[in-house]
């Protein structure tokens, strides 16, 4: 026993990764498959699993002929999708989006979602809500029946860099738990987004109204958005340990 706690068995990690990979894929195929039609304009999420829903849009571009403009939701995706050679679109010459298709860090049992993980939930929750139809993609392990249980790094609130201390001790006074700031891998600073602002990570203690919370982080000075998406996910879908797809 001593051996083999000094030793541990290293395939184990190996599997998992493949089988979680392959959830994403699924998930992000589905997705495309499915809601992707010819002359769309169509909102691009950021983060891993998005990376197999350019993948499949730009085989599908291709084989189809289609006529695709896609809406980035961060640098790292505008990078994506013009590096495999699909057409960017902004905001602000189409207003519409006829979908839009994200990932997330965690889904609950009525479509709310933790986002922001990876730092783009301003641009992302900008893209989800001028979409017709907001769909989500994700793997096996984001799916919970209420927010926290299976993501445990807190919900993200993008806040003005001057505005951390404030947003970090109001959330606290009225929510409990802890809102910290995000540090680099480094630890040499903080993490910046895209939009030039920090980000709090809020590990909240007890079940919220998460529409309340919501709300009211979101009317605090300086701050920018949260990664709470509450009411906007229309479908989501779970790619399965075992090869299926799960849609709620
Ligand atoms: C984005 O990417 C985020 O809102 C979420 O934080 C993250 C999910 O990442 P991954 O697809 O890598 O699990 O969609």
């Amino acid at each position: 026993i001593k051996r083999l706690a000094q030793n541990p068995p290293k395939i184990k990690r190996g599997v998992l990764n493949k089988k979680v990979e392959e959830a994403k894929k699924l998930a992000a195929y589905a997705a495309v498959d499915y809601h992707v039609k010819d002359n769309q304009i169509v909102g691009i999420g950021s983060g891993s699993t998005i990376v197999h829903v350019v993948k499949r849009l730009a085989e599908r571009v291709k084989k189809e002929n289609l006529n695709v403009f896609c809406v980035p939701t961060s640098f790292q995706t505008r990078l994506l999708i013009q590096d495999i050679g699909l057409k960017v679109i902004d905001l602000n010459r189409h207003l519409e989006i006829d979908v839009a298709i994200d990932g997330a860090d965690e889904v609950d049992s009525e479509l709310n979602l933790i986002k922001g993980g990876g730092g783009c939930l301003t641009q992302e929750k900008i893209v989800a809500s001028c979409a017709k139809s907001f769909i989500v993609i994700a793997d096996y392990r984001k799916d919970s029946s209420a927010l926290g249980e299976q993501w445990k790094k807190g919900i993200p609130v993008e806040v003005i860099p001057m505005a951390y201390v404030p947003v970090s001790r109001a959330i606290q006074s009225q929510f409990g738990g802890s809102a910290d700031l995000r540090m680099a891998v480094s630890k040499a600073g903080p993490v910046v987004t895209d939009n030039g602002n920090f980000l709090l990570d809020w590990r909240f203690d007890q079940e919220h109204n998460w529409s309340a919370v919501n709300t009211t982080i979101k009317m605090m000075p300086g701050v920018v958005d949260t990664g709470l998406f509450i009411n906007l996910a229309e479908r989501v879908y779970f790619g399965m340990e075992d090869g299926t797809v799960k849609i709620r």
